[in-house]
């Protein structure tokens, strides 16, 4: 019997089946939240569902126990993947004072961790993929064998935070990789409107660097990709552009109707994509996943987003004295 996918790419059965597990595990808090947005007991959620393939299959094709991630704020995949626990990311829903990410100062999504290795960010889009940058001339001056990956929104793809970084990156041959969730919309905006050339990944050439479009809800397809890209940026080849084409399954944010700029019909055809149900079919297919287990992995996942919503509820939040820590020295 010839390989299957995965085991031609490297993968065993059980990293599959935990790549599956974390797609899930984001796709099933980011739900959690939805509810307790409409509940009141959260004040906001930007979501991650429809990207949670990209976000996982590229968290894989890094070496998550050295490489720095730059995420934007819907990679909950892929902050999951490199280490963070839905505790975490419950603490920060909450805003308690536990929040590893700010403390409860942040809004949701802002995510990071020194430990983990995944870079903070600022509310504007975009200033994450300078960081990236920044981190790999780090990684070049020292030394360091180290990639780093930046991902953001087509949308953001516009911004000049990203062309300037891009340009330098591709003049130094810096080992970082650019990252392009494409969900076809930024807020309200469509793709069409969005950009005059057909793809993001066309901007490469611009910049001297390797570029490629992907499926985005094939967390394989994007796993082999971006384990290319980080092959040449350890080879000392340079950046390259990656786009993940994906589709964003709920509205912008907790705060917006989606309802006036697209329509259920598209929303629903999108949903025959989703990554997640693909995937868990095709792992189901080549026997990595049987009914049983994925039975068990969904009870797993049930408990662990019930508990980290009963912890972070009850966790207190910061102490009003010190709001103004971190911001003025001590
Ligand atoms: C510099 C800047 N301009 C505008 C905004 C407001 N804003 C927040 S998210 C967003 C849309 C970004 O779209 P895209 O990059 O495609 O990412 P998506 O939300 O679709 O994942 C905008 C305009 C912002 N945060 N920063
Ligand atoms: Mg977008």
């Amino acid at each position: 019997m010839g390989k299957n996918r995965h085991e031609s790419l490297g993968l065993s059965d059980e990293t599959v089946v935990e790549m599956y597990e974390t797609m899930l595990l984001a796709r099933k808090i980011d739900e959690r939240m939805w509810k307790l947005n409409r509940a009141g007991k959260i004040p906001f959620v930007i979501s991650c569902q429809g990207q949670e393939a990209a976000q996982v299959g590229a968290a894989y094709a890094l070496d998550r126990t050295k490489d720095v991630i730059a995420p934007y704020y819907r990679d909950m995949g892929m902050v999951l993947a490199f280490g963070m626990t839905a505790r975490d990311l419950m603490l920060s829903a909450f805003a308690k004072a536990e929040d590893p990410n700010s403390g409860g100062r942040q809004m949701p999504g802002h995510f990071s961790s020194k430990k983990l290795r995944i870079l903070t960010q600022s509310s504007p889009v975009t200033t994450q993929v300078a960081h990236a940058v920044g981190v790999a001339l780090a990684a070049r001056m020292k030394g360091e064998n180290i990639v780093s990956l930046a991902t953001f929104g087509e949308g953001s793809s516009n911004q000049g935070d990203f062309h300037e970084s891009a340009n330098f990156a591709g003049v130094h041959k810096l080992p970082v990789i650019f990252m392009c969730e494409n969900n076809q919309y930024a807020i309200s905006v469509p793709i069409k409107k969005q950009l005059a050339c057909e793809r993001v990944s066309d901007r490469a050439v611009g910049y001297g660097m390797f570029g490629a479009t992907v499926d985005g809800n094939d967390p394989l397809a994007v796993y082999e990709v971006v384990k290319k890209a980080v092959e040449r940026a350890r080879n000392g080849e340079g950046p390259s552009l990656i786009e993940t084409i994906c589709y964003r399954l709920t509205p912008h944010s907790s705060d917006d109707d989606d309802m006036t700029y697209r329509t259920k019909e598209e929303v629903e055809e999108a949903k025959k994509k989703d990554g997640l149900y693909l995937f868990r079919n095709y792992l189901l297919e080549t026997g990595a996943l049987t009914e049983e287990k994925d039975q068990a992995i969904n009870e797993r996942v049930d408990a662990i987003v019930d508990e980290a919503t009963d912890y972070a509820e009850q966790a207190p939040y910061a102490e009003p004295e010190s709001a103004l820590k971190y911001v003025y020295e001590e």
